[in-house]
């Protein structure tokens, strides 16, 4: 029986409900199904943060194990380090990045605490399997404690190049205690590449194979995954959605016009100063849509607990009002620009309602809102999808209109030929997207990884033996415990 352990930076704790999150998103389909621990952080922070033990809590089948932050490691390593250094650079947007030395002491102590915590939680044949930038160190930090189990890393974002990478001064020290996992797992190849090429150069890792990486005679197998979401549950979600009184309010609230929707977590990288400017140029060039189409952009607040964030918050609000008061008349607002998130299935509902989905990241690592959309919509009677190409997603969403998000005109120019494409090409795009979004699910994307995992931790290839030499044992052989999945 192995246990699977997942350690996120965020818990979905059930009492705080959902929350707006890909990570969540992709991971908790397979952890309701097989099971396990899910390690992190509680969202509060304490004053004497350090001396308390790990917060226990079961629902379902799933184990939750969470620790409070100080307000220093509250500060050092969430708010300024994972999210002012790493976040803006690994999305290639270094000019947003604000480098402090302390803040990067702070990001290694507090995965240094978080390693301590979770040693005693486990148990010999766990897999581990620890999720994105607020812990590349953490394979490290955990071997250093002699954790010989396997250990999986996945990446939810992007990976830039090594140049990119090179500006944060911990560079090389973060690669190279990530390189302690069994096997590190990325959005996109090209992901897969630009770390290979990182970890070449900043630590003596040696590349053998196009997914595999060399380093103090150890093997390190990397993998392409990119995160799915549930298209068949989530397109009857929308179903039912769409006949809600929610729904059917905004619906009446839109008297025939067209929705063009955004759903996006408040974020810099999701590029949505750039869509409002698109929006504008085609409220500009297109007056014979005006009064036809208004543009609903959710956005929820996220990390409101850093200030580049309050920021872009107070930028959005400035630019929104000017868009209505320039371009909307007395009795038409362009612009509804919500700041509150709302439940799910609503959010699928209103997907479904809408005729243009406008998914513009500057960079993301996959953006499942972009698969939801496609899932939402009515085979009859499809919207289009407009999608930055800098998406993760746009690899197997490529019958959307995928455009540069950097470029107004080019935002513009696709709302304008999204609103005016006919059935026929709708549907097709469509049902292209629909089939590259029904072809894995979340829990085929975890078992995936999972799997690879199994196979890397287990065979003698984890080491590189020496020429002659007998081959090693192997550490563990894991299984997972459900016939379903499979793995092995
Ligand atoms: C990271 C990577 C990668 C949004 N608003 C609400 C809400 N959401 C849900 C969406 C979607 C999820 O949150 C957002 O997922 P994304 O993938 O678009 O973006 P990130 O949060 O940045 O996710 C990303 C992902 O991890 C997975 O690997 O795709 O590239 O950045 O599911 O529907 N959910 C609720 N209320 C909201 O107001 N309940």
């Amino acid at each position: 029986m192995n246990r699977l352990f997942v350690v996120s930076n965020r818990v979905p704790l059930p009492e705080k409900g959902a929350q707006a999150g890909g990570l969540a998103t992709a991971l908790q389909p397979l952890l309701e199904r097989e099971g396990g621990v899910w390690f992190g952080w509680s969202g509060a922070t304490a004053a004497k943060a350090a001396e308390q033990p790990a917060r226990i809590s079961h629902a379902g089948r799933v184990t939750y194990a969470t620790i409070d932050l100080s307000k220093a490691e509250h500060d050092g390593y969430y708010a300024n380090f994972a999210n002012g250094v790493l976040w803006p650079l690994l999305h290639s947007l270094p000019e947003m990045m604000r480098f402090d030395r302390g803040d990067a002491e702070t990001y290694f102590a507090t995965n240094a605490r978080f390693a301590d915590t979770l040693v005693p939680l486990l148990q010999d044949e766990d897999l581990v399997w620890v999720h994105d930038y607020h812990f590349l160190p953490l394979p490290g930090l955990l071997r250093a404690r002699g954790v010989a189990n396997p250990i999986g890393f996945f990446l939810h974002i992007p990976f830039p190049s090594a140049e990119i990478l090179a500006l944060a001064p911990p560079a090389g020290k973060l690669i190279a205690a990530l390189l302690q996992a069994d096997v590190i797992g990325f959005q996109t190849s090209a992901d897969l590449r630009n770390f290979a090429a990182a970890a070449t150069t900043l630590t003596g890792a040696r590349q053998i194979a196009a997914e595999r990486l060399e380093i103090d005679g150890r093997r390190v197998q990397l993998g392409v995954f990119p995160a799915e979401i549930d298209a068949e549950e989530f397109a009857a979600a929308a179903l039912r959605a769409a006949r809600s009184p929610t729904v059917e309010r905004l619906r009446r609230s839109l008297g025939g016009q067209c929705l063009i929707l955004g759903v996006d977590r408040l974020d810099p990288t999701k590029g949505l100063v750039q869509r409002l400017a698109g929006y504008r140029r085609f409220l500009e060039t297109e007056a014979t849509w005006h009064r036809r189409v208004t543009f609903l952009q959710i956005a929820p607040v996220s990390r409101q607990d850093v200030a580049s964030y309050q920021a872009l918050r107070a930028e959005l609000s400035q630019l929104a009002g000017e868009i209505n008061s320039e371009c909307g008349d007395p009795d038409w607002s362009p612009l509804r620009l919500i700041t509150k998130g709302g439940p799910r299935t609503t959010l699928a509902g209103y997907m479904r309602a809408a005729r243009v989905g406008l998914v513009t990241p500057l960079r993301d690592g996959m953006n499942l809102v972009a698969k939801e959309y496609v899932a939402a919509q009515d085979p009859e009677d499809p919207g289009v999808l407009v999608l930055s190409r800098f998406a993760g997603a746009a690899q197997q969403l490529d019958a959307a209109l995928l455009v540069n998000p950097n470029d107004p005109d080019a935002i513009a120019e696709a709302i304008a030929r999204a609103l005016a494409m006919d059935l026929r090409e709708r549907q097709t795009r469509w049902r292209a997207m629909w089939q590259a979004v029904t072809e894995n699910s979340p829990l085929d994307w975890g078992l995936g990884f999972l799997r690879v995992l199994v196979q890397s931790a287990s065979k003698p290839t984890a080491q590189v033996a020496p020429p002659h030499a007998k081959p090693l044992a192997p550490r563990h052989t894991p299984a997972l415990h459900t016939p379903s999945n499979a793995i092995n």
